[in-house]
Order: structure tokens, then sequence, then C-alpha cells
């Protein structure tokens, strides 16, 4: 077995297998998408011992719930502490089994140290607000409750750090976390959970991390249909969102969805064009344009679109695509061969549709590997050119693979119409030298960008924590991660004492 699977005490976990060339019944191949090798078997969760875990988590819930806060935060806290021990190893695990560059996999495991982080101060600012009662002797205050074993689903594409922002701030809020990984993803998801759970029962609190890896047929719809759950965060497409959505709403239960983006970058003529260069290259490569906030659509001025798209051809020719885990690759593997074809198939789509291929364009050659990554599925990262007249529908997707649309405008408002114009509202960002456009894309208003974040000379991708993280229309709605967004975990009380002896009723009823 791979050396970082057992330093990180994955070959002694229960669930993990030795890789086999085939799949066994009740068995998932986790493989390396960088050479196609399986890396271990996972046991998955069936019908039935996913109802052992939510027992044992309503169990320890109740349990979890009557720790204080502060106290909570110091298993987090020294949660963090385990995760920096181990930073290095997770992150090359998920490079390992998710062939993001090991840069990113750690950038990913440092996402999850620093929400922990967040997650500790926040667990003794867990503050409700008082209010004036309009009755005499009467107080008025409201506070926040744990809120139950909470479930959490979560994507391929950020192995660690979505369960973080999920399961760190749950933590202190009270909650039980009952995470379900993608099935792409489960040594990283198992290795995870371990180091929380070890220390959390080291301390005495076991139980607060729960695990359940299994098919959604067997596992995930028994997991939004299910009552005891009363909050699901579940992280993936819109059509995988529509229907969380839809079964959670049916049992009147609390969603957080964090669903595709269509981010875009608008590029002003007065922008400095270095920097905004830098990072719509970043924005659009990185992850393998696997990042819900991959850049996917460039709208840039056409008095500079011909020369800025030139150095960005050029600038994607450098990229050094190959084992995510050798020093130097900057885009390592797509994710499988699904996608891989979803990339081809974007690409024909736009060619019929009067599209340019002015970078990338298609798989890289796999004789032009070396020979132990011929079994991956590697793809050029690709900029299209739409046609004039900016008709480009295949641009209205989230593809997720490193292709980047580039569409071009006279007017600010006509570019921010154009960066509107489709149904998911995750990231976006503008590249200008006037402080004026810039107000204009955050427009108070509202007839700005209208998505979740919103960038100024920076590019869509690479969320700090400390803000909401999520978006707007298709995109779901939901806020992870940092700001208030801890509230999703709790459930509000509005609290109102009568400290005097009369009878009185709000509005001045009067009922003698
Ligand atoms: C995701 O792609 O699901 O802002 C999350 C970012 C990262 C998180 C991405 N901090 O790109």
């Amino acid at each position: 077995m791979h050396e970082i699977l057992s330093r990180l005490g994955l070959d002694r976990d229960p669930r993990v297998t030795p890789p086999a060339q085939t799949a066994q019944d009740g068995v998932v191949l986790s493989l390396n998408p960088a050479t196609g090798e399986p890396l271990a078997g996972v046991k998955l969760d069936t019908a039935d011992s996913y109802e052992k875990t939510i027992a044992r988590a309503t169990g320890s819930f109740k349990r979890w719930r009557t720790v204080p806060a502060p106290k909570r935060g110091e298993v987090v806290r020294r949660i963090g502490e385990a995760y920096r021990e181990h930073l290095e190893d997770l992150g090359s695990l998920v490079a390992l089994e998710m062939g993001k560059i090991k840069a990113e996999g750690i950038g990913e495991v440092q996402e999850t140290i620093d929400v922990a982080d967040f997650a500790v101060g926040l667990s003794r600012q867990l503050h409700g607000i008082t209010m004036p009662s309009e009755r005499p002797m009467h107080s008025m205050r409201e506070h926040w409750l744990p809120l139950g074993p909470i479930g959490v689903i979560t994507a391929f594409n950020f192995p660690n750090a979505v369960w973080g922002w999920n399961a760190m701030l749950g933590a202190v809020c009270g909650d039980v976390c009952v995470w379900k990984p993608s099935l792409i993803t489960p040594l990283t998801a198992i290795a995870t959970n371990n180091i929380a759970q070890r220390v959390a029962s080291e301390m005495g609190h076991e139980g607060v991390f729960e695990l359940v890896i299994g098919t959604d047929d067997e596992v995930g719809e028994r997991m939004i249909a299910d009552r005891r759950l009363p909050l699901i965060s579940a992280t993936g497409s819109c059509r995988m969102g529509r229907h969380v959505g839809a079964a959670v709403a049916g049992r009147l239960g609390k969603c957080l969805l964090e669903l595709g983006g269509n981010n875009a970058v608008i590029i002003e003529p007065d922008a400095d064009l270095d920097l905004a260069l830098k990072s719509t290259v970043f924005g659009s490569v990185g992850t393998c344009g696997q990042r819900c906030t991959s850049s996917r659509r460039l709208i840039i001025h056409e008095s500079i679109a011909d020369d800025f798209c030139e150095r960005l051809a050029k600038a994607y020719a450098t990229v050094r695509i190959g084992d995510p885990l050798d020093e130097g690759t900057l885009v390592g593997p797509i994710i499988n061969e699904n996608s891989a074809r979803a990339f081809e198939d974007a690409i024909a789509a736009a060619k019929q549709q009067g599209g340019e291929v002015i970078a990338g364009g298609a798989r890289v050659d796999p004789a032009k590997l070396p020979e132990r990554l011929r079994k991956g599925a590697y793809v050029q990262p690709t900029i299209v050119r739409a046609p004039a007249g900016n008709q480009l529908a295949i641009a209205q997707e989230e593809t997720f693979a490193p292709i980047l649309y580039v569409f071009t405008y006279k007017t600010l408002d006509e570019a921010i119409g154009m960066h509107n114009s489709v149904d998911q509202g995750l990231s976006s960002a503008i590249f200008t030298g006037s402080a004026r456009s810039a107000e204009r894309f955050l427009n108070p208003s509202g007839a700005g960008s209208d998505c979740g974040l919103a960038y100024v000379n920076l590019g869509t991708s690479g969320a700090e924590i400390g803000g909401a993280f999520g978006g707007e229309k298709d995109t779901g709605g939901g806020r992870e991660s940092g700001s208030d967004a801890w509230k999703v975990y709790m459930r509000r009380q509005t609290c109102t004492v009568n400290f005097g002896d009369e009878f009185a009723l709000a509005q001045g009823i009067r009922f003698e």
C-alpha cells in the first residue's frame, strides 16, 4: 500500500482493504487519477450500518450538546493542531486521491485548519441579542442552541476542506457531524474523519464525527429523507442540489446547498494586466478547472482582447501538466474518463457553435506522458473565443474542466449584463484601475455582480475562510465557513420572561 496511506494509519482501518484490480461487492475502489492505479478498497455502508450510525449520532448529540461551547472549542482547537501535525501527509493524500497538485492539497488542509481556528474563537462568541420588551417587567433575548446531528454531503474536488467548514463549525455549535463523502475520495474522508474522531475521543467525547461511505441509493437517499438530521449540507452539481433540496424541503428540514458555479472575470482596459493574467491563469487552470469557483468565462474589453488572449494562450502553453505529486507540476489529471469526455464534448459543442479554440482543445496525447501516467486522463487547459456577437450556448453550462470561454464588450454595463446572464451565481471578479468601475461591480443596489462572492483585482477562486462562502441563483443560496454562517448549524430561540407579577399581553390586548 502507498506509504502516505500507511503513515495516516489507513492500512489499519477496518474499512480499508488492500487494493484489488476489480471491485468486489460492497467495496468501492479508490483510484489514483494520475496513474489509474487502485490505491485501496473501501467497504461500503449499508442501510443497516447507516441506521446504526444515525442511532449512535443521535445519542452522541444528546451528550455533546451539554458540553459548554468553549469546551467544545477546546476539542476543535486540538483537532486543528492534529491537522497541523498531519498537514503534509493529508495534503499529499488529497493530491494522490483527487489529483490536484500537492501545493493545493496542502492548501486545502490548511483551509480546514484555518476554519478550526476560526471555530475556536467562535465557540466563545455564539452571541444572541437582547431586545427591549414592550411590556413592563418583561425581558426579551434570543439565544442559539445546538441543532442536532447534521448530514454533510461533500464532492470529490474538495475532499477535506468542505467537510472542515461544516464539521468544525458544527462541532462548536454542539452538533454531531454525519459525513457522506464522495465515493471518489473515500480515503481522504477516512483519514480526515479519523483524526478528528481520535482527538475528540481522547478528550472523552466519542461520536462527534461520524462517517458513512455509501452509494446514493443505499445511503444518500436515506440521509436526505431522514428526519433525525435537521440540516443537510450538500455540495455538488445543480442537478444533485435540486434533488436534495426538494427531498429536504419535503420533510421541512433545513438545507445548505453549495452547487455549481459559472464564474466570470471582467477585465477593464485600465486594469493591471499582469495581475489579471496571473489571476486568470490560476482561476481557470488551477485544480484542473475542477473548483466550483474556477473561472469559466472571461469578459474582456474589446480594445485589449486580442493582445490579452495572445498572452494568455502563451501562458497556457507553459503550464506543466503531469503527476500532481511532482514538484513543478501545475495541472494534474482530470478526475476520470467521464470528466475527460465532458471536456471533449464541451469543446466540440463550442466549435460547432462558432467558437475558436486558441489554446489547448484536446486531451494530452498519452504517448507524450511518462509511461506510468498513461492510464490517467489528462486534458489540455483550453481557451475558446466566442464568435462575434458573443453567442456561445455551451458557456451557459458548468463543465468541470479547464475550459475558459472568452467574450468581448464595449461598455461596463454590457459586461455586467453578460456576467449575470447565466443561471449560476457563485463567484465573480473584475480587474480594473477605476474605483468607479469597481464600485459599480459591487453596486449596493444589487445592479452589479449577482454572485455570492465578488472580487476586485483578484480571481474567482481561492476564497479565505473568514467570509461567508456560497452563491445565489442555481448555486443554491447556502453560506458556509466564516462570517455568521455558523447560524445555520444552530436553532434560534426567542425568549421572553415576565419578571413582574402583572398579566400583560402584547399589542395592548385586554383579556379581563
Ligand atoms: C469548491 O470548489 O467546492 O474559494 C470550494 C475556493 C476554495 C474553496 C472551493 N477556497 O476556491
